[in-house]
């Protein structure tokens, strides 16, 4: 039985979490660094405990602490949310062994999907489609060369500690693969402590779809399907759809259909999410992320399901709230990172918002931490919102956020609300036309 949950993170997802927890009747227990001692999800929990000074690595990453903070607060269950220490399988099994739960998979599954080597060859055993390339880590250049020759030129050398599109180097020709291997190992050392590589056939216009999955632990699994992530710059999404322009009914429940099943085969626990690159009508697995995401409340519109409660009542032993078969699909949604960065060059805009109104009405969502006369500390990311619009089909959806982008207000520092007031007008996102790189590209090419 979980009475009291302490929510290891800040930001929009602390408030996230806190507020299913209430509407459960759980207690909460934030924690906070000292630059968030007057944060809303300080504010908003029952109880706080403060953790240590503002840099992530003494505060929101330190184990130690939070596992005292549970102790000090009688908290017996921990929800990370997403980044800190949401995928670290050691904090999973840390809690375990002082007799708390964590609110997400077993260290077993987040080891796995750690090591994107393991992830990847585990994925192919059980019927998931993957990127052809090398099965384990490559030892040398010339087993490098001879996979690449047999899968043809380009392709991607990625890091097995790496993901999310660290560590990563396109190669084009033979002449360029021993080098790139040689610099992508050592990097992959220094930045991750494994030097372990492996080698892809680089895609070169794909969408990123990715499905949302919630298993039991026990073999029963749901899928609530998928969205569409291919609108980044760098790495970090801006805007993520649900359900992706880009597929038919047919490829929706196919891919939708394999996530599903894989997971219930691994007797997966809590929410996860299958990652694929998706191009010319074929799927390719490329990563399992073993957390809630920034992007789930797109998934909560179209589904009408609260993610975060599916996670707790997993982790407290109660199941699926419902099978698959209940879960109706509704409509189209769309989510918009509103990041305190100047819009041009993405550079930080931490300081005081002077002024913040948000738009409301049928459809609209805003998970948002802060609010006017909110400091942004210059420590932690840059989102500060997140826009979530909601319609009976991706027309209404698109004139929705049209309309509540006309109303936000955030003065006083920069934020990314004027791009969307562009791409909300360009023609290719209004007909859904983009893959991974039209961002960057439109970005490169505007005036
Ligand atoms: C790829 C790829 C093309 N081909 N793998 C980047 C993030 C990481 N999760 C995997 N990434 C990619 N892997 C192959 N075989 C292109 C990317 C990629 C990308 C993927 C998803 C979203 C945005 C991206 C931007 C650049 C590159």
């Amino acid at each position: 039985m979980i009475k009291k949950i302490l929510i290891a993170n800040r930001g929009e997802i602390a408030l996230r979490v806190l507020r299913t927890c209430k509407e459960l009747g759980i207690q909460t227990v934030a924690v906070h660094s000292t630059a968030d001692a007057h944060a809303m999800h300080v504010r908003l929990a029952d109880e706080s405990v403060c953790i240590g000074p503002p840099p992530a690595c003494d505060s929101y990453m330190n184990m130690n602490q939070i596992v005292e903070a549970c102790e000090i607060s009688g908290a017996n269950a921990v929800h990370p949310g997403y980044g800190f220490l949401s995928e670290n399988a050691q904090f999973a099994d840390v809690l375990e062994n002082n007799g708390m739960i964590f609110i997400g998979p077993t260290a077993a599954h987040i080891r796995i999907m750690g090591d994107k080597i393991e992830a990847k060859k585990t994925a192919q055993q059980l019927g998931i489609p993957i990127v052809p390339g090398s099965q384990e880590k490559i030892k040398d250049s010339i087993e490098a060369e001879t996979i690449a020759n047999k899968i043809g030129f380009p392709v991607i050398i990625k890091a097995a500690a790496g993901g999310g599109g660290r560590g990563m180097k396109i190669v084009r020709s033979a002449e360029e693969l021993p080098l790139a291997l040689s610099v992508t190992s050592s990097e992959a050392k220094s930045n991750f402590g494994d030097d372990a590589i492996y080698i892809e056939k680089y895609l070169e216009t794909p969408r990123h779809i990715e499905v949302q999955v919630i298993g039991d632990g026990r073999g029963n699994t749901l899928h609530l399907g998928e969205r569409d992530c291919s609108l980044q710059r760098r790495h970090q999404k801006i805007w993520e759809e649900a359900n992706s322009p880009g597929l038919n009914p047919e490829e929706r429940q196919t891919i939708c259909d394999i996530a599903s099943k894989a997971c219930a085969q691994l007797k997966y626990r809590g929410a996860g999410t299958f990652e694929f690159l998706y191009e010319k009508g074929n799927f390719y697995f490329i990563e399992m992320n073993t957390r809630l995401q920034v992007e789930h409340p797109i998934t909560e519109a179209i589904s009408g399901i609260d993610i975060v409660q599916e996670q707790i009542r997993i982790a407290s032993g109660y199941g699926l709230s419902l099978s698959q078969e209940k879960v109706r699909f509704s409509g189209h949604a769309i989510e918009c990172r509103i990041n305190a960065e100047d819009p041009v060059t993405f550079l930080p805009s931490p300081g005081l918002i002077t002024h913040f109104h948000t738009p409301g009405g049928l459809g609209v969502r805003i998970d948002s931490n802060v609010y006017s006369g909110y400091r942004i500390p210059p420590y932690y990311d840059s989102l500060i919102g997140k826009l979530i619009i909601h319609g009976r089909d991706r027309r209404e959806c698109m004139m929705r956020l049209k309309r509540s982008l006309s109303e936000f207000v955030v003065d006083g520092i920069n934020t990314t609300l004027p791009l969307f007031q562009h791409l909300v007008n360009h023609q290719d996102i209004i007909n859904g036309h983009y893959n991974i790189h039209w961002l960057e590209k439109y970005l490169s090419e505007k005036p």
